[in-house]
């Protein structure tokens, strides 16, 4: 059966309540820490100059549909039916979006110390605590907007350049890519200020707190980000149906990325699984 993400803003007061106490009973049994644990395995080895399967590397979109997938399985165990929603950045882009609510993922962070008091990851609820942080602070930390040098959301028309990009990434394949919807998307660039991080990299900056580094996904916005992410990803091969993948052939030996990234077949660990089998998912799931 194909299930549907929403966006987060459809969302009735019961599927978010079920959807908090999927994630919360996943937390409990220490299957949402192994997928924070996973997440920094690869954030920390991911680099331009080595190998590189999750970030700043043509396989970050399949690499984090396939991330996206095992957590939403678990979640659908838990709680059938329940489907990780999306957050339209480029719409709900202030504090006061239905997202940041009580009844959802709680709010800012406090001013002093970065902790979320509010909704059901609050550290002081007793059930959100972070044990696989790059620190040892164990309570979710928020800084909407980075008010000690504030930075705005994506808005459509950055995110537009992104998606006009027909080709689908660039050599040297990784944060350094110029052209190419990949990078443009993920967000690499070497401009100043604000301009540094372009679209997913700029909602993990804006967020800020614990979304800043590998343990991002101990902020359980990361999913709703992520599923955006996929969803663009989606769009932009139905808008470019002739653009494929690259790259789609093994590099030659003598190419300084040979081995270093995955091509189109290549097993992306820690799956054995190639972007390949995740380019297509209308057998799967749908946006709505
Ligand atoms: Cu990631
Ligand atoms: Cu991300």
């Amino acid at each position: 059966m194909v299930y549907t993400r929403k966006n987060q803003r459809d969302l009735t007061s019961a599927e978010k309540k079920r959807f908090v106490g999927a994630v919360l009973e996943l937390k409990r049994s220490g299957r949402y820490d192994d997928y924070v644990r996973t997440h920094v395995k690869y954030y920390v080895s991911d680099g331009d100059g080595g190998p590189r399967f999750a970030h700043m590397t043509p396989s970050f979109l399949p690499w984090h549909r396939r991330y996206l997938l095992e957590f939403e399985r678990d979640l659908r165990e838990i709680a059938p039916g329940v489907t990780v929603p999306y957050w339209d950045w480029t719409k709900d882009n202030t504090p006061a979006a239905a997202l940041w609510q009580e009844d959802f993922l709680g709010g800012d962070g406090r001013r002093s110390d970065q902790q979320v008091t509010t909704g059901a990851f609050a550290y002081g609820r007793g059930e959100w605590e972070l044990t696989e942080g790059v620190d040892d602070r164990p309570y979710l930390r928020r800084a909407f907007g980075r008010p000690q040098d504030p930075i705005g959301l994506p808005t459509k028309a950055e995110l537009e350049r992104a998606t006009r990009d027909a080709t689908y990434d660039v050599p040297p394949w990784n944060s350094t890519s110029r052209g190419g919807f990949r990078n443009k998307l993920e967000g690499w660039s070497t401009g100043q200020g604000s301009a540094r991080w372009r679209n997913h990299n700029r909602v993990h900056r804006w967020v800020g707190g614990t979304m800043l580094g590998g343990s991002s996904p101990g902020d359980p916005v990361f999913w709703l980000h992520h599923a955006f992410v996929d969803l663009i990803w989606s769009r932009w091969q139905r808008a470019h149906p002739k653009a494929g993948y690259l790259p789609a052939r093994a590099l030659s030996p003598g190419d300084s990325q040979s081995g270093r990234i995955a091509t189109l077949n290549d097993p992306m660990p820690p799956w054995d699984v190639a972007p390949a089998a995740l380019l297509d998912h209308s057998a799967l799931y749908r946006y709505a």
